[in-house]
């Protein structure tokens, strides 16, 4: 039995479900369609597929929410303790959130249990913003000519559409849905249509907390479907979107007409930047590491270009190949894979589609580039990690965001050409800068157009403001200024005349 056949016998999921008002049921349209795991090309379970009437009955549960004032009026005490305590059940179900993270995005077990992507950063999320509720501390105002006094406060948009993509749902759901709810919002989440066992369980473990039922709703489908509907529905006060940037830019759009407040986190082109005084070494694993471990280059922030000081380029090609080659992909399941299988069998054809562009263009396939078929294996979506040298950063590869196990290889002269290859991108949500020189670091991030900037090494953690400019949208996840996304200021003057 492999470990995927293990895990399915075991798991207990809702499947082909929604979570509307607290109930967990079949959508109203009756429709449900296959979820197919990465791992082994098999149906493992049913999403729902809602249409307008769904959206609709979603959306007026979060309203309805929303106006008795169960969540949005409580004490700052109150808010506090609940999403705490709903940190805790998500801390408790944790084993098993992971392992739905697994079954819905194909990311392996070790990768979907971990702190960077896993329901322990969710848990910390909850509590990070659960610490936010009340520290919320407006502002008085100097006011003239009159004797007024003047104060600031923040308060919630209302509903939030939370539309995200299948690459981490546990970690988007988070990412999301604990700011939203700290600022008493009320929320419909739709997850992708790939995946959302993990996202319908995430909600229903609101309810086990004790958050008021209609906060938090689940609903599933087509984005034309579904997720239109949602954007579009005049019950819904605010956007969060995570997914492709076409997309992106169509929801941006459906909303303008409705003036709604919109946040994109539509992913990236992202540049490693290895100096010759970096190690070369480290460099060669993070950037490996970064499309072959885990989620095999499906992460937004993924660094997929490296731009390499020619001087360094050739021990760095080599430590990059090397490493790809025990990072292997394997069963999902199995606690010992490090890296896990495309997503659908339609983003693994485009992926080699995007290898194939690089060859005719130029570039050199180092090594993998081969889609695997071998054992346990043969009817899963695996594809080798791969390096393409010899890349020019107009070539196709360089320039499109392929969301796959590719590296792209490219070389630098001097600092200038490097910053200059870095920031010629219609992207900006990231950059690594490899260098033991500080002055240089520091130097060279000032430069760099991008959301996120990482010396010698990025994180993830919820005190962090993640985002991006360009093309990679706008809004912030979070830190702090999350809360400004989900909220809008409201200034109250009171006049101390008379
Ligand atoms: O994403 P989509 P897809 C990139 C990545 C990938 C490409 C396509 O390059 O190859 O996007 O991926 C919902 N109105 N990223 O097709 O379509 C959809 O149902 C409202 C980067 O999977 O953008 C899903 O819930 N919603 C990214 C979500 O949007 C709509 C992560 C994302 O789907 C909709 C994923 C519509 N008209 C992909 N159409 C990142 N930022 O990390 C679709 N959706």
């Amino acid at each position: 039995m492999t470990a995927t056949e293990a895990a399915l016998a075991e798991l207990r999921f809702h499947s082909g479900k929604v979570l509307v008002d607290g109930e967990i049921r079949d959508p109203l349209s009756g429709q449900v369609m296959d979820q197919v795991f990465p791992g082994n090309g098999r149906a493992v379970a049913q999403v729902a597929r809602c249409q307008a009437e769904d959206v609709d009955a979603a959306v007026t549960a979060a309203r309805r929410a929303l106006e008795v004032g169960e969540w949005r009026d409580l004490s700052a005490r109150e808010r506090r303790r609940l999403l705490l305590r709903y940190a805790g059940v998500i801390e408790a179900d944790r084993d098993n959130l992971a392992r739905l993270n697994t079954l819905d995005s194909g990311v392996p077990l070790q990768m979907s249990s971990s702190f960077a992507l896993g329901p322990d950063v969710v848990a910390d999320m909850f509590q990070f913003y659960a610490g936010a509720v009340d520290k919320e501390i407006g502002e008085v105002v100097p006011v003239y000519p009159g004797r007024a006094l003047d104060y600031t406060v923040r308060h919630p948009l209302g509903v939030i559409a939370c539309i995200t993509a299948w690459n981490a749902p546990v970690f988007l759901f988070g990412a999301k849905v604990a700011p939203a709810l700290a600022c008493g919002n009320t929320v419909v989440v739709k997850p992708s249509e790939l995946g959302a066992t993990a996202t319908l369980r995430l909600a229903e473990l609101a309810l086990e907390a004790g958050i008021p039922k209609g906060v938090v709703n689940v609903i599933t489908g087509l984005g034309p479907e579904c997720g239109e509907p949602l954007v579009t529905h005049r019950g819904v006060d605010g956007i969060s979107f995570t997914g492709g940037v076409a997309t992106g830019r169509h929801v941006a759009r459906l909303a303008a007409d409705g003036l709604k407040r919109v946040v994109l986190e539509l992913g990236g082109k992202s540049p490693c930047l290895v100096f010759e005084d970096a190690d070369v070494d480290a460099a060669a694993m993070l950037a490996a590491g970064m499309v072959a471990y885990g989620m095999s280059g499906q992460g937004c922030v993924c660094a997929t270009r490296a731009v390499v000081h020619e001087s360094v380029a050739e021990r760095f090609q080599a430590q990059v190949a090397s490493a790809m080659s025990w990072m292997r992909p394997g069963d999902p399941f199995d606690p010992a894979t490090l890296s896990g299988p495309i997503v659908s069998e339609r983003q693994l054809q485009r992926v080699m589609s995007y290898i194939e562009k690089g060859r005719e263009e130029g570039a050199q396939v180092v090594c993998g580039g081969r889609r695997l078929q071998e054992g346990a294996l043969a009817h899963g979506f695996f594809l080798e990690p791969t390096l393409l040298a010899q890349v020019r950063n107009h070539m196709t590869p360089a320039r499109e965001e392929i969301f796959g196990p590719v590296l792209c290889a490219l070389t630098f002269a001097d600092d200038d050409e490097a910053i200059r290859i870095a920031n010629d991108t219609d992207y900006g949500l990231g950059a690594v800068i490899m260098t033991r020189d500080l002055r240089r670091a520091h130097r060279v991030a000032a430069r760099i157009e991008a959301g996120t900037v990482g010396i010698n090494l990025y994180a993830v953690c919820p005190t962090l403001p993640f985002g991006g400019i360009k093309q990679s949208g706008y809004g912030r996840e979070g830190s702090r200024h999350a809360l400004d996304d989900y909220s809008y200021l409201k200034n109250v003057y009171v006049d101390l005349n008379g």
